[in-house]
């Protein structure tokens, strides 16, 4: 199957806009999670924040309500990355990734605990999208299992041609790290404001995008709240 040429602005932007590993837009370095599971909601707060965020990452909560044409939708306001945490045998994983992009998902997230055979099979299957990675989780769960394993995963991540990792943003100093062992690629970090982490910490200690879902979508003012983010990261860039 062919499938779209996925950033044609390339063409037309500057290219400081640009990663230098994938053809993600690093412009307010801001993505929303969109865990809302009211589609119609979902779609109007991915409308009103759409131009203020690089991407929206989509998880289950939105998919298993609204459907995979969910992801079709929001594409026409953004870049979507399909969270789905693959973790599974590389053919299923396989599929499962087919199944996002063909409905337009510009990323996956996968994990890499399941071995580099998957990760890697993802990152076939994602045909120059992007796939990240999960590393340590941000949760306090994350600490059991994920953290004393957290770098191995972002070796995983390298070895196996991925574009980015998930670091914790509710844990800077371990974004730190995993800097050290991924080094350009990218890190993105959930775990702000609603889980604890600040947005100008994980951006300071080395994440190239912030990922935020309920200090944005549960807001009276999803756009203001955005716009607060997008500041308090603009400021820390300065910094
Ligand atoms: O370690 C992770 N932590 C995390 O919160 C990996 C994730 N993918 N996420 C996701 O980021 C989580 O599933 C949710 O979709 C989003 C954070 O949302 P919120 O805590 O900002 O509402």
């Amino acid at each position: 199957m062919e499938y779209p040429e996925r950033y044609p602005e390339t063409l037309f932007s500057p290219p400081w806009l640009w990663c230098p590993v994938t053809g993600v837009k690093r412009k307010s370095r801001l993505i929303l999670a969109l865990d809302e599971t009211d589609p119609s909601r979902a779609l109007e707060v991915a409308r009103e924040v759409g131009d203020l965020v690089d991407a929206v990452k989509v998880n289950y909560p939105l998919v298993l309500s609204a459907g995979m044409g969910v992801v079709d939708d929001i594409g026409d306001f953004a870049d979507v990355i399909c969270d789905f945490k693959v973790a599974d045998i590389p053919n299923t994983s396989r599929m499962i990734v087919e199944e996002a992009r063909r409905h337009g998902a510009s990323g996956v997230i996968c994990h890499g605990f399941v071995g580099r055979d998957t990760v890697k099979a993802c990152v076939d299957a994602m045909r120059g999208g992007d796939v990240f990675v999960v590393t340590e989780m941000s949760h306090p769960g994350g600490l059991e299992f994920t953290r004393p394993h957290g770098l191995d995963l972002a070796r995983v991540a390298v070895d196996a041609g991925a574009h980015g990792v998930i670091a914790p943003a509710t844990r800077p100093e371990r974004v730190r790290l995993v800097r050290e062992v991924v080094g350009d690629m990218l890190i993105l970090s959930p775990g702000v404001g609603a889980q604890g982490g600040r947005a100008a910490d994980a951006i300071v200690a080395g994440a190239d995008y912030v990922i935020v879902g309920r200090s944005i979508y549960r807001s009276v003012d999803p756009r203001g709240a955005a716009e607060s983010l997008v500041e308090e990261i603009k400021e820390a860039t300065r910094g």
